[in-house]
């Protein structure tokens, strides 16, 4: 049986083809893209394309475009079996993260793909991508996923590594969801799967604002951590530590924790390094943390923090049914 995929363009490298006029990059007409790729026609997949209007460089993404996308796949879900965004690399990571949590019950795969050279461009990563990324139309994999040179991966396990190489994802805690060689091999068992009967798709249309990303370093003052933590409107904090979610011990640093999480402000400890995780009993260092109420965030990357928050914050529930949620893992962002 034919498939169907909607691919979404919202912007970023991969559109962009050098104008033969002028030689400047331009962002690529994706309505002609069988005449550019003609190796799409042999897929068993009808596509459509919906370019987003208008296209973005990813540093400008907001939230309000997180629930345009949202409201796009929902408005198409019945008709699509899949879907493809096309995305900037640089926020890639952070906005699919944040749709994994808004799209609830989803039971079709959602997988963002990017490329580091223009789609135009002669050795561009962008081609095999486009035509590669159809490995989401599979119901292998139902969940919001992310594809970058060979490996499927979960989307909210991922960050952008590297600014230049084309292998410019990883995701250091959770294995890949597939990799592409002569053929798919799908690791079945790391998928998540919807349940038999999923209920509808529903999407998550409000994110809360008031986060705030705290990266520890050596010598960080107390007033400098003090002001970040009166900024007006504050909601929570996500705490970069150092190793397995270490702290300074120091009379002033806890005491300023202890002030915001007496204030209401949640804290979410997460590691500064790449890979491993938090774990709080391990050193005095991150003991002292766990008793002034911050919460474990285990293996979850930034990006999958700070969307989280925004999400469960926007969610309007009260303090522990939040607490709640931020504490067990919601769409394979962690393992506990
Ligand atoms: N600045 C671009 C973006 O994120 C980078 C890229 O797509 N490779 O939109």
């Amino acid at each position: 049986m034919r498939s169907s995929i909607l691919i979404i363009y919202t912007g970023g490298t991969i559109g962009m083809k050098t104008d033969a006029a002028t030689g400047a990059l331009v962002p690529f007409d994706f309505s002609g893209i069988y005449d550019e790729f003609p190796s799409l026609k042999r897929l068993n997949v009808d596509i459509d394309v919906h370019t987003v209007s208008p296209v973005i460089d990813s540093s400008n993404v907001e939230p309000a475009n997180w629930v345009a996308l949202a409201r796009l796949i929902r408005d198409n879900y019945a008709r699509y079996d899949g879907f493809v965004v096309l995305h900037g690399t640089d926020t890639m990571s952070y906005t699919a993260s944040a749709l994994s949590f808004m799209l609830e019950n989803l039971a079709k795969p959602v997988v963002f793909t990017g490329s580091q050279i223009p789609i135009g461009v002669l050795r561009t990563d962008g081609r095999e991508k486009l035509i590669t990324a159809r490995i989401g139309d599979r119901p292998e994999v139902p969940e919001v996923s992310l594809y970058f040179q060979n490996r499927l991966f979960r989307a909210n396990r991922t960050t952008k590594r590297s600014a230049e190489a084309l292998s410019a994802f990883r995701s250091y805690n959770y294995p890949p969801l597939a990799e592409v060689g002569v053929n798919i091999a799908y690791n079945l068992p790391a998928i998540l799967q919807p349940e038999e009967s999923p209920a509808e798709l529903r999407i998550a249309t409000k994110l809360s604002g008031g986060i705030e990303l705290i990266k520890l370093f050596p010598g960080m003052g107390e007033e400098i951590l003090r002001a970040m933590f009166s900024a007006p409107g504050l909601r929570a904090v996500v705490l970069e530590t150092f190793g397995a979610g270490n702290a300074p011990t120091s009379e002033w640093f806890i005491r300023v924790i202890e002030e915001a999480v007496a204030r209401g402000i949640i804290l979410l400890n997460i590691t500064q390094c790449g890979g491993g995780r938090v774990s709080m009993e391990l050193y005095e260092t991150g003991l002292k943390l766990q008793k002034t109420g911050v919460l474990c965030g285990y293996d979850m990357t930034t990006e999958a923090a700070v969307t989280k928050l925004m999400y469960v914050l926007g969610l309007g529930l009260p303090d522990d049914e939040t607490r709640m949620l931020l504490r067990k893992p919601l769409r394979g962002e962690f393992t506990a």
